[in-house]
């Protein structure tokens, strides 16, 4: 068609490029179509639109040039700032959400409503201990029942602050955020109040609702990440390292194909065991067998505990089912494109969803409840073995290309992994390289791909300038994905690595029977960026400092969601500089962009003399990677390395 982009500028993932092909062939519409016919709405943009009231929608001109003021007299500042915390309280909400079906997975499975079995035993005793809980002599049923009634807490009381704030926040953290009125009492309350706070007529002073969106984002953090990470290694195991599979190439033609997609791993750990329950259906209808794939975080879960290969990540979440050999695709809650349905009807894929509260039109739902987990995933399997005598011969097209990765890395498998270089003092060999200048320090690259950029190539890129330069890289969620695709999760990765780097990774790896650690560790899907706010505790605790002062930062150069704001207004209370690649629609307001990214110098508050971290908004990514190093060398200056 005249006028379509090249699909070699809408991603660099080779098997995505060739699927675009096909789809533009076969008259199919993706992401990257509407992309590219969409056009940004320059308000919008900007943060300066508001449709907070029926006297509106208001919008306020760019440069002076017309109105300044919503018809109720509120202002650029606070229409941006609200639009923030907007965007936050969607974060939050999904990652508290996340958490609390956790929690009652883990109580149904106690009392024996639920088909689930408690794996992480050693993480609970711990996580029981540090909740200030006896363990001496409690049954595992008993000790599940009273953290979760800690965790409950969380949800429900009315005075004092989080249990998990209390469990995980670094020790001057704590006091920092007392001292600036910003411990949340409970989840939902704050998650309440926030609504409350930002509809029209009522908190529109700008400062204030920033302070409200850093609160808010102390929810996210530990109502949400933490408490969901912490709770799925209870019931599923702490990961421990992996290999796996990257790329569409992990589609089988031969196989009946199932993508899980979404978030939350109750289903997704269901599929895998009924996959291999039910294995032995596949060949009646010809195939070998079934192979699970997955997508976005659903598949970092599963590749997390069980190495489950990886199809894609979220900007080409619709190539799977242009392969014409994916039988079922199974969702659960957020990052599912309502999209996804147009393409799954041109092919015999049943696009399933399981959610009550996450349903699309024209889609099969076959309801998930914990109690009813195992009936769910039994018929969600078997339709997909029953799908594959509907594939049209004619439609199969599967790129080919597969990339090798580890994945797996817990703070425990990461302390293990060390301890073999120093048993006693696991940490020291990381913070010798660290002080010694062989590791410049750390970045945690984290977040989405986006079909507004060339999809992966951002991550790549800032990852390989990051490691030319000796930084350490950790990630998670689909950025995590395009390195994989990459081979930055791979040892081969080695070779894009300054000398320091690849001789700490050589040494580590070597102390543990690999030929060396990968340029980039996967840490897990996004909730699990908790993982990373663990190793940071650590360190600065291992150091006596705060996580302030640590030469680290974090970047999510693709990401669309707004739970990347959320977690990232989280790192940034925390002491973290994060570096976005995307435009976070504030722009508009000259108060709230300088809060945020200091970027004068003279500016009464900012997030940076706050909490010690600032947002670099950042498109190249080369650029990125100047600014976050120029950052982490200002930090190791100050820690005297
Ligand atoms: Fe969604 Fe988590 Fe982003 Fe991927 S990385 S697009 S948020 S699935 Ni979380
Ligand atoms: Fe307009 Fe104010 Fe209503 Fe927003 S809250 S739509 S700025 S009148």
């Amino acid at each position: 068609m005249k006028g379509q982009p090249d699909v070699k500028d809408l991603t660099m993932d080779t098997g995505v490029q060739q699927m675009l092909e096909k789809a533009r062939e076969e008259g199919i519409e993706t992401a990257f179509d509407r992309a590219a016919k969409m056009t940004q709405c320059g308000f919008g943009s900007q943060g300066v639109c508001c449709r907070l009231c029926l006297e509106g929608p208001c919008r306020i001109a760019p440069k002076g040039k017309g109105p300044q003021r919503g018809v109720c007299g509120a202002d650029a500042d606070t229409i941006v700032a609200r639009n923030l915390y907007q965007h936050v309280m969607q974060g939050t909400s999904s990652h508290v959400e996340h958490a609390r079906e956790i929690v009652h997975a883990l109580i149904e499975t106690i009392e024996g409503h639920a088909p689930y079995q408690i794996q992480g035993t050693d993480k609970l005793k711990c996580l029981a201990q540090g909740l200030g809980i006896d363990i001496e002599g409690k049954e595992i049923n008993q000790l599940v029942k009273e953290v979760t009634a800690k965790a409950l807490e969380d949800f429900q009381k009315q005075h004092g602050t989080l249990n998990w704030l209390k469990l995980k926040s670094h020790e001057k953290n704590f006091q920092n955020w007392e001292a600036l009125n910003l411990l949340p009492e409970n989840a939902h309350a704050e998650i309440a109040k926030s609504l409350a706070r930002t509809v029209m007529g009522a908190d529109s002073d700008p400062a204030n609702l920033l302070m409200g969106t850093v609160k808010l984002s102390l929810v996210d953090g530990f109502a949400g990440l933490h408490m969901s990470t912490d709770l799925q290694d209870v019931m599923f195991g702490t990961p421990r390292a992996v290999k796996a599979q990257y790329r569409l190439g992990v589609i089988k033609k031969d196989m009946v194909n199932i993508a899980v997609h979404g978030h939350v791993p109750l289903l997704a750990e269901k599929v895998v065991e009924w996959a291999g329950k039910l294995e032995g259906e596949a060949p009646k209808v010809g195939a070998q067998g079934i192979n699970i794939v997955g997508v976005c975080c659903s598949g970092n879960e599963l590749l997390m505990r069980k190495g489950v290969n990886v199809a894609t990540n979220y900007a080409s979440q619709e190539m799977p089912i242009i392969t014409g050999a994916l039988d079922a695709m199974v969702v659960d809650i957020q990052c599912i494109m309502p999209g996804l349905q147009q393409v799954a009807q041109c092919y015999h894929t049943e696009l399933i969803t399981t959610i009550p509260y996450s349903k699309i039109s024209g889609a099969t739902h076959i309801e998930f409840s914990t109690e009813k987990a195992d009936e769910a995933a039994r018929e969600i399997v078997m339709r997909a073995i029953s799908n594959f005598t509907k594939r049209d011969p004619n439609k199969i097209s599967i790129p080919e290309e597969i990339t090798e990765a580890y994945a797996g890395f817990s703070v425990e498998q990461i302390v293990e992994a060390l301890s073999a270089v120093n048993k006693s003092d696991p940490l020291k060999p990381l913070v010798d390289s660290i002080a010694s200048g062989s590791i410049l320090g750390a970045v945690a690259i984290v977040g989405c791909t986006n079909p507004r950029r060339k999809q992966d190539k951002y991550n790549v890129e800032l990852v390989m300038e990051l490691i030319k330069n000796n930084v350490l890289v950790v990630a998670t969620g689909c950025s995590a994905h395009s390195l994989g695709k990459f081979g930055l999760l791979s040892p081969d990765g080695l070779k894009y690595c300054g000398e320091g780097l690849r001789g700490v990774l050589t040494a580590v790896g070597q102390a543990n029977g690999l030929p060396a650690l990968p340029p980039a560790l996967h840490m897990g899907s996004c909730v699990d960026n908790s993982r990373i706010a663990d190793l940071l505790s650590a360190l600065a605790g291992y150091l006596n400092v705060g996580v302030k002062d640590l030469p680290v930062a974090g970047s999510c150069p693709e990401t669309h969601h707004p739970k990347a704001l959320a977690i990232g207004t989280y790192f940034l209370a925390s002491g973290v500089d994060v570096h976005v690649g995307v435009n976070p629609q504030v722009t508009g307001s000259e108060l709230v962009t300088n809060v945020l990214t200091a970027a004068k110098e003279d500016f009464p508050i900012t997030t940076d003399a706050l909490f010690g971290g600032k947002i670099i908004y950042e498109e190249d990514s080369v650029k990125a990677a100047e600014l976050i190093i120029e950052r982490i060398k200002m930090k190791r200056k100050a820690l005297g390395i």
